[in-house]
């Protein structure tokens, strides 16, 4: 108590009456986990939680709205060396996203071009074993042909705000946003 009575002291000092508030200790961890988290960015919450409207929530099992932004094609040929369409024409990409092998978001084709943007915004609840995986064709009359494709991590995505970067092979680079709702 020698230092609540030098603090006494000092507050008597200083001029100041009334009593002196000790800050109690931690209470020996109790890991009490209802304490709702406060954020500002998904990085301030845990591995499987985002920031919603200032508090940390749980990720999996909400709804996400996902933005197709835009794609860019990176070779002027296929993987067998040839040009994408007859004549050196060149592609008519369109993207689209699959959630557990089910398309929930698919773009227009955009007519023979390399870099398209489309900003094309679907809806799909995401849950903790989703999957998430990311398609760019080229549209053909019959057969489209794949330009690339990649799997993601959607939490990942969610955490870091968005995907912008090369698909699996390389011959496509996406820009992708997932954002809950
Ligand atoms: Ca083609
Ligand atoms: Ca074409």
């Amino acid at each position: 108590m020698k230092i609540l009575q030098t603090l006494a002291a000092a507050a008597t000092a200083l001029g100041v009456s009334g009593c002196i508030i000790v800050t109690p200790p931690p209470s020996g961890g109790g890991g009490d986990t209802s304490t709702i988290a406060e954020c500002a960015a998904h990085t301030d919450c845990d591995a499987v939680s985002i920031c919603v409207t200032g508090q940390c929530v749980l990720a999996a099992g909400r709804e996400y709205a996902i933005t197709f932004y835009d794609a860019t094609v990176n070779s002027e040929t296929n993987p067998d060396g040839e040009s994408w369409d007859a004549l050196g024409d060149a592609p008519d990409p369109f993207g689209a996203v699959l959630v557990d092998g089910q398309q929930v978001l698919g773009t227009t084709a955009a007519p023979n071009t390399y870099a398209a943007t489309w900003e094309t915004v679907a809806y799909a609840t995401l849950q903790a074993t989703s999957t998430f995986d990311v398609y760019v064709y080229d549209e053909d009359l019959a057969d489209h042909d794949l330009v690339d494709s990649g799997a993601f991590s959607w939490l990942e995505i969610v955490k870091k705000g968005g995907y912008s970067g090369e698909l699996s092979g390389g011959y496509a680079s996406v820009a992708v946003f997932v954002d809950p709702r």
